[in-house]
């Protein structure tokens, strides 16, 4: 290839950013992507390629700056130039309408003034400076006057554009809104941090805030961090100079804020009435729960900036504008007992039955306690009064308890020293939160194992659920995955409700789910860290159970995207001899511990090699389940016959393609020959 001049490369750079810029707007701020994952991709590389050459290239505001090379080791303590205020709160329909006379008053107005209605975000309020449109700082609200400089966090929050959409921006311009998390990664970081049995983060609040101060860029681009701006103060004198558009309200800056690139909370209302205010409440006071992220009520600013100016600010707040609360989402209960429920990995994990309280609209009346270490710290006794919280979908937790309403001779609970569900002595690592049942036979363990091994991203098996592993363990029909290939169908049919038909059907779906690719079956034996795409990368790279088997943790971790503590997990998984036998057995039923690239080492040789044509419909697989089956044992697959062809399979309504394999004289074979070939 031949060099190209280096105005050319630039000019490339310059329009690959533009490109690049717009997608990810499109993307993150419009949610109406224009261009394909692939081709973003691409590009992307191209442009980390021309500035990986030509460092000299490289601006802030590149798409490939929005995430830093190494973590940072603090952060710097700023000035902010406006200070950010907090707002006055009302909670009742009374404490709004004495709000709105005051500022009518202070305005000597007879009548209602136009005020715009904003849900309140429950996140992080950040700073945001831009100079000639670009980028240049971002900080925590701090205590309103000073805050931290999170400038490169805050670029890993892709709907936070990093050059403004302004012709002629002004020298310096400043904008306000909530950093948050979405609930849905908020709940995903909880369920990883429970794993690695790190603490929990609270709320979807607390673990944004944490997240914007983690010193590691790379690690709050995976949180998936979120924005809405809400306000922007730019120099009047700049309005004029620049040309730009007049904004005198509230309502026409969030429209401004969208045009230059912002992402800005659609549920906005410019209300003319205290009734509409109302409305505006009720509404979102339920439609709120439906939104992917927390709010905690609705902000009331007076629209027209000339009268914001006339109203001013107290100490701590401005007159012009307040939040109307939704009720407390904390009410205090007594708890009545503690129970102590077992997860599939054995996790002993507390739950507080609670007197039913009614908590943001629903009724609670159980909540975690997570496990001992936080027992500990509520030092919670059986008949406390506690303060439980619900926020959103999350489940309800005991946030503290009150020691003052403690009844008499009240007793503290203790964390049991047997797992409730098989008696056993359980265990607790110095090092870690989580106490555990290590009985490998323990009821609860193996309903969970056998409920993650049928499990969609596993096995499959459909007409498994949780319901029939419950009753096929308590009724010890099965202790191991392994037993559910050695069930019958007259096993199945005395157990409740379950007729012949269906109890077939069963055995059908168990049976093929032997034909399920090796790193399924990786992630279904549920080895602790291994989840599905961890499951994936690590049978790519042992293409067997026993390579695997065999290899040392440090061969594990040296696969790309595989830490140490997963090898570390795997190789511990395999040193068991319960697991060995297991394995053992499962392969014995046919499973596959080999993968697709290493088949030969599974050659049948009554299929391997062999092209096979499937057509009508087979009287149990489906067809893709037969292909699948054909080519798992090294067998290949056409779509047509030919004179190559070794065997059509042929189903129930076959049309043309039997007629033509007879024609050619083609060995026709059932679906039953065709397993019999298999075995
Ligand atoms: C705080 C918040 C504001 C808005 C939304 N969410 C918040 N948490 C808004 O105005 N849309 S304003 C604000 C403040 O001024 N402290």
């Amino acid at each position: 290839m031949t060099e190209l001049p280096f105005l050319e490369i630039q000019a490339r750079a310059i329009e690959l950013r533009k490109v690049l810029q717009r997608a990810s707007y499109e993307y993150y701020v419009l949610d109406a992507p224009t261009m394909e994952d692939t081709v973003y991709d691409a590009l992307y590389r191209e442009l980390q390629t021309i500035e990986a050459e030509y460092p000299e290239l490289i601006t802030a505001d590149s798409p490939t700056q929005r995430v830093g090379e190494k973590p940072t080791t603090q952060f710097f303590s700023i000035q902010h130039n406006i200070s950010l205020y907090s707002l006055d709160n009302a909670f009742a329909p009374s404490d709004v309408t004495t709000w709105q006379e005051r500022c009518q008053r202070g305005l000597s107005s007879q009548i209602f003034l136009d005020s715009v209605c904003e849900l309140k975000i429950d996140g992080s309020a950040i700073a945001l400076t831009y100079e000639n449109g670009i980028l240049v700082r971002g900080a925590t609200r701090g205590d309103g006057t000073s805050g931290e400089d999170i400038t490169t966090n805050i670029k890993t929050i892709r709907s936070i554009p990093l050059r403004l959409n302004l012709e002629n921006p002004p020298d310096r311009l400043e904008i306000r809104g909530e950093a948050f998390l979405p609930i849905a990664v908020f709940e995903a970081i909880n369920q990883e941090r429970s794993q690695q049995n790190e603490a929990l983060f609270a709320n979807p609040r607390n673990a944004a805030a944490g997240t914007l101060r983690q010193l590691d860029s790379r690690k709050v681009d995976k949180r998936r961090l979120d924005f809405f701006a809400y306000t922007i103060h730019i120099n009047q004198a700049d309005f004029a100079s620049q040309n730009l558009p007049d904004i005198s309200s509230q309502w026409q800056a969030l429209e401004f804020l969208q045009t230059i690139g912002f992402r800005v909370n659609p549920n906005k209302k410019l209300c003319k009435s205290i009734p509409k205010l109302q409305d505006y409440y009720d509404y979102w006071s339920t439609e709120r729960l439906k939104l992917p992220y927390m709010t905690d009520g609705m902000v009331i600013k007076i629209n027209a900036f000339s009268q914001q100016e006339q109203l001013g600010f107290t100490q701590r707040t401005p007159r012009w504008a307040i939040a109307w609360k939704y009720p407390a989402e904390e009410m205090p209960t007594i708890i009545e007992a503690v129970t102590v429920q077992v997860g599939r990995t054995g996790t002993l994990t507390p739950v507080a039955e609670l007197r039913p309280v009614l908590l943001a609209g629903t009724t609670v009346s159980r909540a975690t306690l997570h496990n001992s270490d936080r027992l500990a710290e509520l030092d919670l006794h059986i008949g406390d009064t506690a303060i439980v919280r619900k926020a959103g979908e999350i489940i309800p937790e005991v946030v503290r308890i009150l020691p003052e309403l403690r009844p008499y001779a009240a007793t503290r609970f203790v964390m049991p020293t047997h797992c409730p569900e098989c008696n056993q002595p359980v265990r607790k690592p110095e090092n870690e939160a989580a106490t555990r049942c290590i009985n490998l036979e323990c009821p609860a363990i193996v309903r969970g194992a056998i409920e993650h091994w049928v499990s969609r991203d596993a096995m499959d098996i459909n007409g498994v659920g949780e319901k029939l592993v419950k009753q096929l363990v308590t009724e010890n029909h099965i202790t191991s995955i392994a037993d559910l290939y050695d069930l019958t169908s007259e096993q199945l049919q005395t157990l409740d409700r379950l007729g012949q038909k269906s109890a077939d059907k069963v055995v059908a779906a168990i049976a093929q789910s032997k034909i399920k690719p090796w790193a399924r079956v990786l992630y279904g034996l549920g080895i602790r860290h291994v989840g599905s795409v961890n499951a994936q990368t690590i049978a790519d790279n042992f293409l067997n159970v026993e390579l695997l088997t065999n290899a040392s943790p440090e061969a594990i971790a040296s696969i790309f995207g595989i830490g140490e503590e997963i090898a570390q997990s795997i190789y511990e998984w395999f040193r068991k001899d319960a697991n060995q036998n297991l394995v053992r057995r499962l392969q014995a039923s046919g499973l596959q511990f080999v993968g697709e690239s290493d088949r030969a080492i599974a050659i049948n040789p009554n299929i391997a090699g062999k092209i096979f044509v499937v057509t009508g419909t087979l009287p149990t697989l489906k067809r893709d389940e037969a292909k699948d089956l054909i080519k798992s044992a090294g067998g290949k697959v056409t779509d047509s016959v030919s004179k190559k062809t070794n065997y059509l399979v042929v189903g129930e309504e076959a049309g043309s393609k039997l007629e033509k394999a007879q024609a050619l004289g083609v060995q026709c074979i059932s679906e039953e020959d065709l397993l019999n070939l298999i075995k």
